[in-house]
């Protein structure tokens, strides 16, 4: 264990962390209604590349630091929303929150809303993803962790909805503000009447439960004609907007 510290301390020393911000566009409106945080890593000049996003927070939870990174990652983008921010006071801003780093022995709500505070951005415009990278994370763990989310002013969004963990008793136990349909959902929709049908079934709960709906990895203007035709609101993906740095338009 304490060999394996060494390494990801090793590993975050010798690479730059960044954050991108990917676009989530307001299908009604025609406009971008806010944009998801997504971390990364560059390695410094003359060493090799490091590992993906995914594969960094894996890593660092085998090695017990994964709240560090993952606060690290939300920090950086916080930075980067109170530098652009000003004109933009209708922006939601999605962050990930790893739930695998509630675990530490280290951890106490907070950490989020002081960044926030000390930035002068307002809680009620950043949401809380709360996604699936936690094997342990059923519908009982998540009631447990979301309120501390929901107490302190913070939508909540359920990431990656339909695939893994986040299932049916996820979205009973949360109750979310935003749910996020994972791609797998959404990919090909327009050639699948099934596909089209759930989310269509999916965007009158959502009316009926004020609960926004956002279609994840929207990729072909074919999937992004049927989630309209299914009353989808929001949508995000390499069709709408690649991940970058801000400002980020809307692509084409
Ligand atoms: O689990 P989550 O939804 O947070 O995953 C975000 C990841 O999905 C990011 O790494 C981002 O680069 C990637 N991504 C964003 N848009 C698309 C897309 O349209 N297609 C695919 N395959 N991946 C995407
Ligand atoms: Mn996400």
């Amino acid at each position: 264990m304490v060999r394996a510290m060494t390494t990801m301390r090793r590993m975050l020393e010798r690479l730059a962390l960044d954050v991108v911000f990917q676009p989530i566009v307001d299908l009604e409106r025609g406009s971008i209604a806010g944009y998801e945080s997504l971390g990364r890593a560059h390695a410094l000049p003359g060493l090799p590349p490091p590992p993906g996003p995914a594969e960094m927070l894996d890593l660092a939870h085998a090695d017990g630091m994964l709240l560090a990174l993952d606060r690290a990652w939300r920090r950086i983008a916080l930075e980067r929303i109170a530098e652009w921010d000003g004109a933009h006071e209708e922006l939601w801003w999605f962050l990930n929150v790893d739930t695998r780093g509630m675990d530490h022995p280290r951890f106490a709500p907070g950490f989020t809303r002081r960044v926030l505070a000390e930035l002068g951005i307002p809680r009620t415009r950043v949401v809380i993803e709360l996604g699936e990278r936690d094997p342990s994370l059923d519908a009982a763990r998540l009631a447990r962790l979301a309120p501390g989310y929901g107490e302190q002013g913070f939508p909540i969004a359920i990431d990656d909805f339909g695939a893994g963990h986040a299932s049916l008793a996820t979205l009973l136990a949360i109750r979310p503000r935003f749910l996020k349909l994972d791609r797998t959902l959404v990919r090909g929709v327009g050639a699948d009447s099934l596909r089209a049908a759930l989310i269509a079934s999916l965007v009158e709960l959502g009316a009926r439960t004020d609960m926004a709906i956002v279609a994840e990895g929207v990729e072909t203007e074919a999937e992004l004609a049927a989630l309209r035709l299914c009353g989808v609101r929001y949508a995000q993906g390499f069709l709408l907007g690649r991940p970058g740095a801000l400002p980020i338009a809307r692509a084409a």
